[in-house]
C-alpha cells in the first residue's frame, strides 16, 4: 500500500516530535499538511518535511489527507476530532481527549453514530515496554490476585502556565488511564490528599496523593510531584497475594565506583517514554495501512479517564471522596482496553 498521508493539527512541542517520528522513525507514513494557530510555527514544521500549511478545518477535509493527528491545545481537541469523525477519517488525538467528560462524551456519541472506531487517544504508557512487562506478569498470575498498586509520577519541573488542576488533568491522567488498562477494570471512587506543600512548588498543591478505588476492591495510590528537580521519575509496584511486581529500570546501566552506586535518571517524559511514543504511532500507522481493527486507547478510554480526572479535581477542591459515575459503555468499545 502507498504511504499513509497524515495531516497534523498543532505544531507545538509534541506536534513537532510526532512529525519527526512520522517522517524519520515510523515507516509507511508521510506528513502532507500541517496546521497551527501560529502560522509561522506551522510553516517551519511543514517546510522541514515538504508538507503544505492549511487551517485545521480545511486540512481535515482535504482529500489528500488520509488520517489526522491532533496535537493542538487540549481545549481545541473536541472540534478537530469531531470534524475528523464527520469526514470519516481516522484521528489520533493527544491526551487528554478533551478537557471535560461532557466534551469526551460528545466525541463518543459521534463515533458510535458513525458505527466504527476512528479515534485513538495518545495514552502512550500502554505501549511502554516496562508497563507491558508488568501487565504480562500480573496476567501470568505469578504474584497472585492483586491487592494494591503504589505509583509515583514525578516531574523535575513544570512550565509557568501549569495550574493546580493540571496536576490531575495533564499529569495524573496517565496513571488514571494506566490502571484501567493494567487491571482491566474501572475506577469507582477517588480521593485526593495533600501533605504540606514543597518549598519548590510555588502556588501549586505539590505534592499530592490520589487514592483510586477500583471495581473489585484493588486500591491504587499515586504520588504526583511536579517540582522534584532531580529528574523525571515514574514508578509502579503491584502488591499481589503471593508477591510483588514492579516496573523495571530497563536499559539503564548501574555504575559502582568510589564506594557509590549510580544510574542515570531521565530528564523528562520524552526521554523516559520515547520508545512508547514510537510504538504507539507505529501501531496506529501500521494498523491503518493494514486495515486492522482499531485496538489502541479509544474515545471511550478518553471519556473514562476524563470522568475520573474531573472527579479527582472535585476532590482536590473539597477534600471529599468522590464516586465516579459513567454512562453505560457502548458495544462499539467492547474489548477495547486490550492493547
Ligand atoms: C505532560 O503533558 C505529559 O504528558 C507527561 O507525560 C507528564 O509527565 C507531565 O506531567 C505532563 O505535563
Amino acid at each position: 500500500m502507498t504511504k499513509l498521508r497524515v495531516g497534523v493539527v498543532g505544531a507545538g512541542m509534541i506536534g513537532r516530535d510526532h512529525v519527526r517520528r512520522l517522517t524519520s522513525v515510523v515507516a509507511g507514513a508521510e506528513v502532507v499538511a500541517v496546521a497551527d494557530v501560529d502560522e509561522s510555527a506551522a510553516a517551519q514544521v511543514a517546510d522541514a518535511c515538504g508538507a503544505t500549511v492549511r487551517p485545521g478545518d480545511r486540512l481535515i477535509e482535504d482529500p489528500d489527507v488520509d488520517a489526522v493527528l491532533v496535537c493542538s491545545w487540549g481545549g481545541t481537541h473536541e472540534e478537530y476530532v469531531l470534524a475528523a469523525i464527520a469526514a470519516g477519517k481516522p484521528v489520533f488525538c493527544e491526551k487528554p481527549l478533551a478537557p471535560t467528560p461532557e466534551a469526551c462524551l460528545r466525541i463518543v456519541e459521534a463515533e458510535v453514530a458513525r458505527g466504527h472506531r476512528l479515534v485513538q487517544v495518545g495514552y502512550m504508557r500502554r505501549y511502554d515496554p516496562a508497563y507491558r512487562a508488568l501487565r504480562r506478569e500480573l496476567d501470568s498470575g505469578s504474584i497472585g490476585a492483586p491487592l494494591m498498586m503504589h505509583c509515583a509520577h514525578r516531574n523535575a519541573g513544570v512550565p509557568g502556565f501549569y495550574r493546580a488542576e493540571d496536576m490531575i488533568a495533564d499529569t495524573a491522567v496517565h496513571e488514571i488511564d494506566m490502571v484501567r488498562w493494567m487491571f482491566r477494570t474501572e475506577v469507582v471512587a477517588v480521593r485526593v490528599l495533600r501533605p504540606r506543600a514543597s518549598g519548590n512548588a510555588g502556588d501549586l498543591p505539590d505534592p499530592m496523593l490520589l487514592i483510586l478505588e477500583l471495581a473489585g476492591g484493588v486500591l491504587v495510590d499515586v504520588e504526583i510531584s511536579v517540582n522534584v528537580r532531580y529528574g523525571y521519575d515514574i514508578r509502579g509496584e503491584i502488591l499481589g497475594e503471593n508477591g510483588t511486581a514492579a516496573l523495571g529500570e530497563s536499559g539503564l546501566v548501574a555504575v559502582r565506583r568510589d564506594g557509590r552506586l549510580a544510574s542515570p535518571v531521565a530528564g523528562d517524559w520524552r526521554e523516559r517514554f520515547g520508545a512508547a511514543y514510537d510504538a504507539e504511532l507505529r501501531s496506529w500507522v501500521t494498523g491503518l495501512r493494514e486495515g486492522a481493527a482499531a485496538d489502541g486507547p479509544s474515545a471511550w478510554d478518553g471519556y473514562a479517564a476524563a470522568t475520573v480526572s474531573a472527579a479527582a479535581q472535585s476532590s482536590l477542591r473539597t477534600g471529599e471522596r468522590v464516586l465516579i459515575s459513567e454512562i453505560a459503555k457502548p458495544a462499539l468499545y467492547d474489548g477495547s482496553t486490550s492493547t
